[in-house]
Formats: C-alpha cells, sequence, structure tokens
C-alpha cells in the first residue's frame, strides 16, 4: 500500500526525473513528503513563474519533462506563464497542482479551480486524477501527451484526499514516445524536389530535437550544400561555423536572411511551426499556399497544413527524420553561390555599428565569442537586450541556448537556474535587461541556495526600450509606461548574497567577467548602456527625427 503522493512520485522517479521545481503548498504535502525519500532533487523557488519556467527550460535540454509542483488557485495562475512557454516553445512539461478535496469540489472550496477550464487553452492537456489507484494510469497518460508528436505541457490536478488516500496498485511503465521515420516515397519526392531547386533553403525549428538531430541535419545540409536558417531562439540547433549556417529567422531580423527566404524556390522546414517569427509576421512565406515550394518535417500531422500547405508533408519524428535525410543520396547542388552568399550575409552581420556611451554591447559580445566555451549556455527573457545576445553570439552546440520563443519577460533567470543544475560544470551566461531582470529577481535567491555559479549579464537602459521603440516609432517624444527608475542592482545582487559590480566601460569588462567567473557564486554584472542606442541598427533620436 502507497499514499497517491508515494505513488505520484515514484512514477516521476521511473519515467526517469531527477529534478523538481517546487513553490510547496499544504494542498500537496504528500507529494512532498514522498519526495523526502526520493533521489529526486526537490528545487525550491521563490514564485511560481519561477519554478514553471525552469521546469519548461529543462525540458529544453532532451530531458524527459520538466517538473513543476504548485499550490491550487494562486499557485497554479503563477505558474500559467511557464506553461504557455512551454506550449508555445513545444517543450516537455508537467504542472502538478494540487487540489481542494473531492468532497468540496464545486462548491468554490478555498483556492478551488476547474484546472481543465483554467488551463484547456493554455497547455496541451489538462484534467484531475480522481482515484490514488489510477495515477500510474494518469502518469502515463500526461508524460505520453508531454513527450510525444509536438512536445508540450501537460498540467494535472491532484486533489489533497487523493495523495493522501492509500492503494495498493502497480507501478506504470516508463513512457518511451512513439517514433516515425519518413517512408521512401517522401524520401525519393524530396529528392526531386531538391534536385528541381535552384535557390533552397533549409529551416530548423523546434519540437522534439537531440544533440543527435542536430548532428545529422547539419551532415545533410553540408552534405547537399544546402543553406540553413535557424528559426527564433534555435540557434543552437545547428553549429554557426558551419558553411551551410546562415542566420536565425528572429526579432530584429536581418534583412539578407529576410530576403533569403521571400526568394527562396523551395524551403525544407525540419521541425518547427514557420510561426509569425520566423516568416516575419506571416510575410516571407505567407499562408496558406506559399510561393515556394514547401516541404514540410514535424512530428505531429495536425500541425502539417494547419497554417501552410506543404507541397510535401512529412509526419515524423525529429531523430528519426534527420537519420534518414543523412542517408539520402546527396544531390548535385546547382546553388552552391547562392550558400556562400547566405553564408558570407550570416557572416556580416557579426559587424557591430559602434555604440555611443562607454559600454558596447557590440564590443562585449564579440569579446563573450571568443572567451565562452563552445558548451556556455545562453539563457534570456524578452528585451530588446536579446537582439545583441542573439545577433552576436554564436552556438557550436546543441542545448546551449534556452530562451523563451514566447518571448515571455522574466524567463532567463529561472532558466540559468535550471541550466546549472543539469549542467553543473558549464558557463551559464543569463542575458537580462532591467525591467526583464526585476521581473523574475526572486530567483537570485534561488541560485545562491543552490551554489549555481551562474553569470548575469544585466543591461540597464532605464527603460523597458523594445515598448519605447516601437512607441517611439508610431508617437514619438510621446513616451508613458516605459521609462524605470531602477535599485541598485549590484548591491541588490550582494544583498541576496551573490556577486554584484557594474562595469562603466567595455574595457572593465574583461576583469570583471574573469572574476565572476572566479567567484564560484552567482555573479551579475550590470551593463549601463546609452538609451540612444535602442538596439543595434536603431537610435533613438533617429526614431524621434521620423527617420
Ligand atoms: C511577461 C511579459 N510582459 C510584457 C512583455 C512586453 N515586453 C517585451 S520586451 C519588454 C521590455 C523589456 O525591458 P528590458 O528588460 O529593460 O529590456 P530592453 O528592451 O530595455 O532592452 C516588454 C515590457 C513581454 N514580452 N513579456
Ligand atoms: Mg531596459
Amino acid at each position: 500500500m502507497r499514499t497517491g503522493g508515494q505513488i505520484l512520485v515514484d512514477q516521476l522517479e521511473l519515467n526517469g526525473a531527477n529534478l523538481a521545481f517546487c513553490l510547496p503548498g499544504e494542498s500537496y504535502l504528500p507529494v512532498l513528503d514522498a519526495l523526502y525519500d526520493s533521489p529526486i532533487q526537490l528545487v525550491t523557488c521563490r514564485h511560481e513563474q519561477g519554478a514553471a519556467n525552469a521546469a519548461e527550460a529543462y525540458g529544453k535540454f532532451d530531458r524527459p519533462a520538466g517538473i513543476c509542483l504548485v499550490t491550487r488557485g494562486p499557485g497554479a495562475t503563477q505558474a500559467a506563464v511557464g506553461v504557455h512557454t512551454a506550449k508555445q516553445d513545444s517543450s516537455p512539461m508537467l504542472l502538478l497542482v494540487g487540489q481542494v478535496p473531492r468532497a468540496f469540489r464545486g462548491r468554490e472550496a478555498w483556492q478551488e479551480l476547474d484546472y481543465a477550464q483554467v488551463f484547456g487553452g493554455i497547455a496541451k492537456a489538462a484534467w484531475e486524477i480522481d482515484r490514488a489507484e489510477r495515477i500510474p494510469e494518469h502518469m502515463a497518460e500526461a508524460y505520453a501527451l508531454a513527450l510525444s508528436g509536438r512536445p508540450g505541457p501537460v498540467v494535472l490536478a491532484l486533489p489533497e484526499d487523493v495523495l493522501a488516500e492509500q492503494a495498493d496498485v502497480a507501478d506504470g511503465a516508463r513512457v518511451e514516445p512513439p517514433q516515425a521515420a519518413p517512408n521512401a516515397d517522401q524520401l525519393a519526392r524530396l529528392r526531386e524536389l531538391l534536385s528541381d531547386a535552384e535557390r533552397p533553403l533549409a529551416i530548423v525549428g523546434e519540437g522534439g530535437w537531440t544533440a543527435a538531430t542536430s548532428r545529422d541535419v547539419q551532415a545533410f545540409c553540408e552534405a547537399n550544400a544546402l543553406p540553413v536558417a535557424c528559426a527564433f531562439r534555435c540557434q543552437d540547433y545547428v553549429d554557426n561555423r558551419s558553411p551551410s549556417y546562415a542566420g536565425v529567422l528572429g526579432v530584429a531580423m536581418d534583412e539578407a536572411i529576410a530576403a533569403r527566404l521571400r526568394d527562396a524556390d523551395l524551403v525544407v522546414a525540419i521541425g518547427g511551426r514557420l510561426g509569425e517569427v520566423p516568416t516575419r509576421r506571416y510575410t516571407l512565406l505567407e499562408p496558406p499556399d506559399p510561393t515556394q515550394t514547401l516541404v514540410h518535417v514535424h512530428p505531429d500531422a495536425s500541425e502539417l497544413g494547419r497554417v501552410y500547405l506543404p507541397d510535401l508533408a512529412i509526419a515524423a519524428t525529429l531523430p528519426e527524420a534527420a537519420a534518414a535525410l543523412v542517408a539520402l543520396d546527396p544531390v548535385e547542388p546547382c546553388w552552391r553561390e547562392w550558400t556562400a552568399g547566405a553564408r558570407a550575409d550570416y557572416e556580416a552581420t557579426l559587424v557591430h555599428e559602434p555604440m555611443e556611451g562607454d559600454v558596447d554591447l557590440g564590443e562585449i559580445m564579440a569579446f563573450l565569442r571568443a572567451r565562452l566555451p563552445g558548451n556556455a549556455v545562453q539563457t534570456c527573457g524578452a528585451g530588446n537586450f536579446t537582439v545583441w545576445a542573439h545577433r552576436f553570439a554564436a552556438f557550436t552546440e546543441f542545448g546551449t541556448q534556452a530562451c523563451p520563443r514566447s518571448g515571455s519577460m522574466g524567463y532567463g533567470l529561472p532558466a540559468a537556474v535550471a541550466a546549472q543544475l543539469v549542467h553543473p560544470d558549464r558557463v551559464v551566461v543569463c542575458f537580462t535587461g532591467d525591467g526583464d531582470f526585476v521581473m523574475s529577481s526572486p530567483e537570485l535567491a534561488t541560485a545562491v541556495q543552490y551554489e549555481l555559479p551562474i553569470v548575469i549579464l544585466l543591461v540597464n537602459n532605464g527603460m523597458y526600450a523594445t515598448i519605447r521603440m516601437h512607441q517611439e516609432r508610431t508617437y514619438p517624444r510621446r513616451v508613458i509606461g516605459t521609462d524605470l527608475a531602477n535599485p541598485d542592482f549590484p548591491a541588490l545582487a550582494r544583498a541576496y548574497g551573490a556577486q554584484g559590480e557594474r562595469v562603466e566601460r567595455t574595457q572593465d569588462f574583461e576583469g570583471a567577467l574573469e572574476r565572476a567567473l572566479a567567484s564560484g557564486k552567482p555573479s551579475l554584472l550590470e551593463l549601463p548602456v546609452d538609451p540612444e542606442r535602442i538596439s543595434p541598427r536603431v537610435k533613438l533620436s533617429d526614431l524621434r527625427g521620423g527617420a
């Protein structure tokens, strides 16, 4: 006989979880108690947003689903942002929520919510477990849903009396998501389309990748001299040093890569949904039937044809699809110049315009490109600071970029907590802004508590610059709602027990970074920047002059 809490934790263990992120609540005490004797490390966060974002990031590192445990009502609603990111980013995640006892259901008891309704439009699935003896069955279903097809978040509500009751039931089996490979006809057709192409472009996108997928896709692109672009925040899917690598289809998209997509005659999308960001608001590739010939490989058949009608739709899991692509007899490319041009365009984007003021983020990024090891992990939230972090970084290994494709602020710090727990020996750098950081700054306490030596680079421009940029563009000089009066960030970091420094000049960055890396503690380096340079290629004064 085991309690529902014990049965639940046993299912997490047998499905390979080694970390769980929580904010405790009295609604799920039997689960906490079962974790007392479990090898799963429980990481206590300071806000459910942080716990959910950390669990989401864990799911990005080719691990079993990220686990987040929160209390009912306010705990669950505060965790919603991480569920939304897991959905948009196609990351496997389980959100386990305490619930009122079964006997109180429907009375709007204290903190009661109907989680199937609340999360129905956010998660891949959400439901409530009704009996302890059915926990193995429900958990197997939850894992199967989270991991299969397009991975995503599943929410399970756990009535407190279900968790406390005893049941005599066998464990479920470890969930192995089904695999699907492309068939021979599809591969032959793909080869035919490639042979007919003059300006092909491969696009790699989110959901269900592994390190092997990344290696195979890169080898396929190189064997066919195919240029390959990464969808927004998938920049670690292809080694950026590859002659095939052509850059990123992200926000603040470079014109050259935008033109490559617009002008391509064949697009081979390997994973991803070809969403609003990588298609530049659905203009570079126009739904429903783009002018480009489209091959779309996706693990979920229901995503194929949902927005774009592909000329060739391949419903296949990505490791299997990638292995099949690399085994395909390469075609003789007539597009070598096109590919070399795409590569040259990408290399040109690494050159930055000098920045006003004493701290030049372009210089700092160039330094980091040379200084950081290839397996260093980049995390971020949302803001214009990420444009520097993404454009000027060079990714060489899968699993080194954990950034929210959902564009959610407050993600970077909890993601860095998860990254450093998953990879204790790696350098983890969290890029953040003065607005972004404050949204999840309590997780600095988590980083200190678990002794995680993450490096936080905080770009301080005294405003929500992303919004200011749009505001000044549309309503020049009518600034409202985007100015920030900020705390003394290094002092705040020190108050948490982390290391904190302000880097006043570009040339001081190297020393400050080395001190941060040597400190063995979480470190925050504040980079005060001139607000004039609101984005790498946009000046505030130009916006005001209407340029
Ligand atoms: C949770 C959430 N709230 C609001 C936004 C809208 N938003 C996007 S970027 C941004 C400003 C971020 O400010 P900061 O971190 O200072 O970065 P900056 O743009 O100044 O570089 C805002 C408010 C968002 N993306 N996510
Ligand atoms: Mg800012």
